[in-house]
């Protein structure tokens, strides 16, 4: 069985339990501290040198880690993740955007406030975070605009890649739970779908 180390407040993680719901894949959850410094461990070295999470544990020797690599491979095979041509280009672009253009911005000012509770000697740095977080969000929010048609065929991989958002923009939220009751066989309940800010 699958074990996924992380903590369900952290985007990066939240998105990786989201799509094993939704596929209802059998796994253990194994809360990893940040704060505690419990990445920084030999044990936890062991599985990514990185010492970040998520990581999933496939098998004794077997580890993955960053999210949106561990969302590929769970999702193979089905069809949140197409298997060709431009629909799968599309995912990675998503994907990649969320590294590059969101997740430096938006979650890790959502961490200095939420996480560290906003320490003095790191108030400069959330500012700063503050322009690019912004412009990610009004990206997502103008190309998300033509996302009911492409969800009606496709499901949201690429979405969910954008978990780690501190306020959803309405008009995203409310597409979501549209395409949600539209979409037959989502037996997901809302609070897989809310994240708090
Ligand atoms: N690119 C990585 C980022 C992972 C990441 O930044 N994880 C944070 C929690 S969201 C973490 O483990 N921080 C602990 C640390 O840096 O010590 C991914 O997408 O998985």
């Amino acid at each position: 069985m699958y074990c996924v180390y992380g903590d369900i407040f952290s985007g990066n993680c939240y998105k990786i339990k989201l799509l094993l719901e939704l596929l209802q894949i059998e796994h253990e959850w194994k809360h990893v501290d940040i704060l505690a410094g419990e990445t920084h461990t030999e044990q936890f070295l062991a599985k990514n040198q990185n010492a970040k999470i998520p990581v999933l544990q496939i098998d004794d020797s077997t580890c993955l880690s960053e999210s949106n690599a561990i969302l590929n491979s769970l999702a193979e095979g089905f069809s949140f993740l197409p298997d060709h041509g431009i629909e799968r280009a599309r995912v990675l672009q998503w994907q990649f955007f969320e590294q590059y253009s969101h997740e430096p911005y938006i979650a890790v000012a959502r961490y200095i406030n939420k996480y560290l509770g906003m320490p003095k000697d790191r108030e400069a740095e959330y500012h700063a975070k503050q322009v690019g977080g912004h412009k990610a969000l009004q990206v997502m929010s103008i190309s998300w605009r033509k996302l009911p048609f492409w969800l009606a065929h496709h499901q949201p991989l690429p979405t969910s890649a954008c978990l780690p958002t501190p306020r959803w923009p309405t008009k995203v939220d409310s597409i979501f739970q549209g395409t949600r009751k539209s979409l037959d066989g989502w037996k997901i309940s809302n609070r897989y779908l809310i994240m708090s800010a």
